[in-house]
């Protein structure tokens, strides 16, 4: 495709983005991107499935995303001829959590909001990572604030892998010039006032000018808002890796 018309540092970054993805699949294989369908995930799904890169592509369906995210699924086979790979929770373990607290109970306590995003999505992570050298995700710099120092390729010392954001230097408008460039399906919620979108009853639409993630986990505060999948030991940790 020509990206006339569009700013230096977009080919940039999509040039860098592009090279980082070769690279992983070529010295870090077995390799997979953790895909939660949304719109910076399209990105890099696009990029390895076209370029047919060594890289499987998985989701972490915790039970309880929007119809909206998993209607993506049959979208995304039917355009690239490729599918998804999903991880759902361990039945018993959420039947024992509903049991004993409730469906909903994640409203009623940051502890027993990490432990519903424990069972529904660190435990099926650590399964889908199971023998693998690395792991790609699709978070961005300007998410938030606890994502300000990401690095590019990071040791994930509590995995004992490999990890890469690719993303790290894009912008929103970077993820939407390249989908609608090269007509990528996205999350119609999107178009509704989601630009972060995780599960159903977490995730709610933000008002022009909030912040991107003000609609993730909104009873909370910003600095507790991580679900758990990129932290060691309780604790964001970014360790930029040396190779
Ligand atoms: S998070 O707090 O849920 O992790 P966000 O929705 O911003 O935040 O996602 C950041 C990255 O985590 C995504 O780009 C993706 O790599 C990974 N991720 C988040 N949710 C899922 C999911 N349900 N399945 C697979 N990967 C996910
Ligand atoms: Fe549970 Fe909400 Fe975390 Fe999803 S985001 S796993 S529903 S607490």
């Amino acid at each position: 495709m020509s990206f006339a018309n569009v700013p230096v540092d977009f080919v940039e970054h999509l040039e860098e983005t592009e090279a980082i993805l070769a690279r992983v699949a070529e010295e870090f294989s077995p390799a997979v991107f953790a895909s939660s369908l949304a719109a910076e995930d399209m990105v890099l799904t696009d990029i390895i499935f076209r370029n047919e890169l060594a890289i499987d592509i998985f989701t972490l369906e915790t039970g309880r995303l929007h119809a909206e995210t998993l209607a993506m699924l049959p979208r995304i086979s039917a355009r690239y001829g490729r599918d998804i790979t999903l991880f759902q929770p361990e039945q018993t373990t959420v039947d024992e959590y509903v049991n004993k607290f409730g469906r909903n109970a994640f409203y009623d306590s940051i502890d027993l909001r990490k432990e519903c995003c424990r069972i529904r999505k660190v435990e099926p992570l650590q399964r889908a990572l199971a023998g693998k050298k690395a792991w790609v995700t699709g978070q961005r710099r300007s998410q938030s604030s606890t994502r300000a120092e990401l690095a590019v390729q990071e040791d994930d010392v509590a995995n004992n892998m490999q990890k890469f954001n690719p993303l790290a230097a894009w912008s929103e408008d970077d993820v939407w010039r390249y989908l609608r460039a090269n007509q990528v399906p996205y999350n119609p919620l999107h178009d509704k006032g989601y630009p972060s979108i995780g599960c159903e009853p977490c995730t709610r639409a933000i008002q022009p000018g909030e912040d991107v993630r003000a609609g993730r986990w909104w009873w909370e505060n910003a600095d507790t808002k991580e679900c758990g999948l990129h932290m060691v030991d309780g604790k964001l940790i970014r360790i930029r890796a040396t190779t």
